[in-house]
């Protein structure tokens, strides 16, 4: 596997501006549709009546324009391109109460950016827990150059499917006491998995699953990977689950993985892969298998004891059978073996060429991420703070100086933690709610130390993986127990960390980050699980204030609330 030879040319990190430079154009209409994810009817939201959404294809240096058309009868929507910059379009980044209104029932927003640099990337629903209802779909980018070499590729985009509403989840959540949401019922493959029943039920020796009985072209039935022999394939793997930490492997076969967020990595050689919700991977696959066979794809869950039966394709060489593979598939990982984990974690590095994180930061922030209580609702709080997104988006009221839309006092950039105690239930459970945002200068370099700790009850501390918008981050490294300020920045990785845009915080442990304030906007950051997110886990940083302020914003992206009063009174349209 490892003869791949896939090195071109030292990379250079340049964005693309080439003369070639296309337009990618579509109208998408989002809609509630019946369908059978995983062979027992729900409901999704659908783009163009699909689920998942349409794939966007495009070229470094290309500009995509969606038009956004709202078909829902009663909710707003927006949708956020993960892991594409913005560089100049902050109001593009759609994410609601942050850079733009949600998009009225009946309404079209169009978003207009250039997809600077080639990777692996998704859009995902960003209101609400409106990603969970299934609004996702695959966004690729393409290099004009492309430095792997590889011979045929797959799109991967991983789920997790519940039976239960968005609506009536978004409800247990926000309860008092809060009802929990309980694992997913299904793990899904490009849209597809099967409830109730299995691939390779045959293997089960308990019996509890009966063979799933779909036809071929049922909502719910796998796509098999078609391959030939003695071939390269890229599969470009990413996950947009709600809740689930996942692993990936596929039997007989290793797995070289070559890019991770969008950017290119060292090359290594595994198994099988650990992703977290907002992570996306392109790894190689080489088919010298037996081609009379079939192989398994086997999906499972990781980080949180498993509830939900592994997802499961196929990939089929030319010559196989169409029957299904007659062995077991490949076995996930022990969902505890948190050692594992980060085994595979400390195995990514940049690739060559990319650029080295500045030596020194201006700024450190130290996020002490807790389980909290807020008048007996259940929250999570970064340095005991639950973020509630304003109504007045952030973008549109700091262009304005808006001064009522969200909170003027900023949260603490650390707390002194000196007698907190991260390996035990908080002392005192509650918290206060707030919309305050980090301030930043253009063009500093920011550390953020993620900081874990025990949730409310129990001896347990979960994983949180962070995702930031507008950016890519060094990761400059992980740590066990609470982070020393002073002594713990002496191990940080300046020499080749990977540049990513989500980023793993393990249980009882501390994630080190740094980014330059380069891109003038508002951005969130935050846990990307989305029940998390639900419950405040987030925090809002502000690039180039004054900026902003210069900006060519659409009126559309600034219209509701505080600001179209604003725009009202100035008598514009
Ligand atoms: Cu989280």
């Amino acid at each position: 596997m490892a003869v791949i030879v896939w090195w071109l040319l030292t990379v250079v990190v340049v964005a693309f501006h080439s003369a070639s430079a296309a337009v990618v154009e579509s109208t998408w209409e989002v809609e509630y549709k019946y369908w059978w994810p995983d062979c027992k009817e729900g409901i999704v939201m659908a783009i163009n009546g699909q689920f998942p959404g349409p794939t966007i294809d495009a070229v470094a240096g290309d500009t995509v324009i969606i038009h956004v058309v709202n078909k829902l009868s009663t909710e707003g929507v927006v949708i956020h391109w993960h892991g594409i910059r913005q560089k100049g379009t902050p109001w593009a980044d759609g994410a609601a109460g942050v850079t733009q209104c949600p998009i009225n029932p009946g309404e079209t927003f169009t978003y207009k950016f250039i997809v600077d640099k080639a990777g692996t990337h998704f859009y995902h629903g960003h209101y609400g827990m409106q990603r969970s209802s299934g609004l996702y779909g695959m966004l690729i980018v393409r290099s004009p150059k492309e430095r792997l070499i590889y011979d045929g590729e797959f799109n991967l985009l991983l789920s997790d499917w519940w039976h239960q509403s968005i609506h009536a989840q978004e409800l247990a959540l926000s309860s008092r006491p809060m009802r929990w949401i309980g694992e997913p019922q299904s793990l899904l493959i490009n849209g597809r998995g099967q409830f109730n029943c299995s691939q390779a039920a045959y293997f089960n020796k308990e019996g509890e699953k009966d063979l799933c009985t779909f036809k071929e072209n049922d909502q719910c039935a796998p796509q098999t990977l078609r391959v030939e022999p003695n071939r390269v394939y890229r599969l470009r793997i990413a996950s947009t689950t709600a809740l689930a930490s996942l692993n990936l492997a596929v039997e007989g076969h290793q797995l070289v993985v070559v890019e991770a967020d969008g950017n290119y990595v060292a090359p290594f050689t595994v198994n099988d892969i650990d992703i977290y919700s907002g992570e996306t991977y392109s790894v190689l696959l080489k088919t010298n298998a037996i081609p009379s066979k079939k192989y398994w794809i086997s999906v499972g869950v990781r980080g949180r004891e498993p509830k939900t039966p592994q997802a499961l394709t196929v990939i089929n060489y030319v010559d196989a059978t169409e029957s299904r593979p007659s062995h077991p598939p490949p076995v996930t990982p022990i969902w505890n073996d948190t050692d594992r984990s980060k085994s595979f974690s400390k195995k990514i590095f940049a690739a060559k060429g990319y650029p080295k994180p500045p030596e020194k930061s201006h700024d450190q922030l130290i996020l002490l991420n807790t389980q909290n209580l807020y008048e007996d609702y259940t929250k999570w709080s970064i340095n005991n703070v639950s973020l509630s997104v304003p109504v007045t988006p952030y973008l549109g009221s700091i262009r304005y100086g808006l001064k009522s839309a969200y909170d003027l006092k900023s949260p603490a950039k650390k707390l002194i933690m000196d007698n907190y105690d991260i390996m035990k239930p908080p002392p005192n459970p509650n918290t206060t709610k707030g919309s305050g945002i980090y301030n930043f200068a253009f063009g500093i370099v920011v550390d953020v130390i993620l900081q874990n700790a025990n949730v409310l009850k129990g001896v347990i501390s979960e994983i949180h993986p962070w995702h930031i918008h507008g950016h890519d981050f060094w990761v400059l490294g992980y740590g066990e127990g609470k982070f020393k300020p002073g002594i713990d920045e002496k191990t940080f990785n300046l020499k080749n960390p990977p540049l990513r845009n989500t980023v793993v915080l393990y249980p009882f442990g501390w994630t080190a980050i740094r980014f330059v304030t380069d891109n003038p906007g508002v951005w969130f950051f935050h846990c990307h699980i989305e029940p998390h997110l639900h419950m405040g886990m987030g925090v809002v940083f502000v690039e180039g204030v004054d900026r902003i302020g210069k900006m060519e914003i659409p009126d559309e992206a600034l219209g509701c609330g505080l600001t179209r009063k604003w725009l009202m009174n100035r008598g514009r349209p």
